[in-house]
């Protein structure tokens, strides 16, 4: 850790009110260009923290930057992580009010509901096979808090990794049903095809980066419970939204989901 304990607590509160008040900052690095990983993440703990302790609950954990589309489009090479709140959620089909937020853009995104805890280091594709429940899909808007969507990787991982709404929907499926490397999607927006993938864009398998989060915060002394609801990751890149647009995101033998921004 290179920040003190004042200075973590300021910055939570710092990217925690942009948030809030859909405000855009500068990245936090160019203040604090020393800062390290552990820096970052216990920045995003403390704005967890400050949630948890103002009544709202944690909804889930995301994996984020496991594609490549994703990382080339944000010029950075590592996954990050970080979790939703129960206030972010909206219901498939329903509206999504711009002026809660700064300069939205939608991803879609494989995700699976746990059985039994996953634990790393060691944790691997085939263990958390055993430890899905079911599978299902998802739309996640991201919102960085910073500037024109630009920031670094220990910048994006302190502002808990852009997460900003999220939208379930589709059709719940067990794994044994699908293979999630094939399993195609496709991002409409009023009705044009703007992106394309298939689950293999995230790192190969969509369960890899449920493993690799389990590794994360294994190093870390903690582990994924039973019963979490787990997004893997955008597929294709973010799309970025403007006020009547129309999402439809088509995934294959999952069925779809879909919102309007107002
Ligand atoms: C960081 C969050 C990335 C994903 O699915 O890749 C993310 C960002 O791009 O703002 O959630
Ligand atoms: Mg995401």
């Amino acid at each position: 850790m290179k920040l003190d304990q004042n200075t973590i607590l300021g910055l939570a509160e710092h990217l925690e009110q942009a948030e809030l008040q859909a405000r855009d900052v500068t990245k936090i690095t160019d203040d604090h260009p020393d800062m390290d990983w552990d820096d970052a993440y216990a920045i995003q703990d403390e704005i967890r923290r400050r949630k948890e302790a103002r009544g709202s609950r944690t909804a889930g954990l995301k994996c984020g930057l496991t594609s490549f589309a994703k990382m080339k489009q944000m010029g950075v090479a590592t996954p990050v992580f970080g979790f939703i709140s129960d206030y972010m959620a909206r219901p498939d089909g329903g509206e999504i009010k711009l002026a809660e937020l700064i300069h939205p853009k939608v991803e879609a995104e494989i995700c699976i509901v746990t059985k039994a805890p996953l634990r790393g280091p060691g944790c691997h594709v085939a263990a958390v096979m055993v430890a899905t429940e079911l599978v299902l899909p998802a739309v996640e808007v991201i919102d960085s808090r910073y500037r024109d969507f630009k920031f670094d990787l220990k910048s994006v991982i302190a502002d808990n990794t852009s997460s900003a709404r999220f939208v379930i929907g589709g059709r719940p499926r067990e794994l044994d049903e699908l293979d999630l490397r094939t399993l195609g999607v496709v991002l409409e927006i009023n009705g044009e095809i703007r992106a394309m993938a298939a689950g293999a864009a995230v790192l190969g398998h969509p369960l890899a980066a449920v493993a690799m989060l389990a590794n994360h915060l294994g190093a870390r002394g903690q582990e994924i419970p039973a019963g979490t609801f787990v997004m893997t990751g955008g597929v294709t890149e973010a799309i970025a939204v403007k006020a009547g647009d129309s999402v439809a995101v088509r995934f294959q033998d999952l069925g779809t989901v879909s919102m309007r921004f107002v």
